[in-house]
């Protein structure tokens, strides 16, 4: 298990390329899984695509507080509801900014043994799920930002109800 470096955007256009299909199921995929969920958990992410530590396989790992998940050449099956909420990413160091995502999403995708599983997920999980998606493609939430969270709009968010 290793932490890996996260590339950041603007720094290196690894970022924008397109992810290609895992079609070895290997010890080599293992590692990097675990070295993806190592490094996310170091950086306190939610969630990290292979892209965004430099390599162009369609995997990614998501623990947005209910476990990892490891997902390896996923894809969206369907999605309904339409949500706006606040995202940041780890390739884009201090900024945050808001997103109309999906309310829900089911995917469909392999486990690193190649196994097909689908996963089903709302609110924080819908949201990572498409922004993990999305780097496989070589897109960042910036792309699709509606504006930028501003620290004075974060406080006034934080401040409510207290
Ligand atoms: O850590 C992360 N937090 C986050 C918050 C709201 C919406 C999406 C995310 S994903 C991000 C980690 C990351 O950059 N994954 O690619
Ligand atoms: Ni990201």
């Amino acid at each position: 298990m290793a932490i890996r470096k996260i590339v950041e955007m603007g720094k290196d256009d690894i970022l924008r390329k397109h992810s290609r299909k895992v079609t070895k199921f290997d010890h080599r995929l293992g590692v990097l899984l675990d070295d993806m969920a190592d490094t996310m958990y170091e950086a306190d992410g939610v969630g990290l695509a292979a892209p965004q530590v430099g390599v162009l396989k369609r995997a990614v790992v998501i623990d947005v507080g209910e476990g990892l998940i490891e997902l390896v050449n996923p894809e969206i099956l369907w999605s309904e509801g339409e949500t706006i909420g606040a995202e940041g990413c780890l390739s884009v160091p201090g900024r945050r900014g808001t997103v109309k995502r999906p309310e829900k999403v089911r995917v469909h995708a392999q486990d690193r043994k190649g196994n097909h599983i689908e996963v089903e997920g709302e609110g924080l999980l819908a949201v990572c799920l498409c922004h993990e998606l999305d780097h496989l493609d070589g897109v960042l939430y910036v792309d699709k930002m509606i504006e930028d969270v501003t620290d004075q709009m974060q406080e006034e968010e934080e401040g409510k109800g207290e």
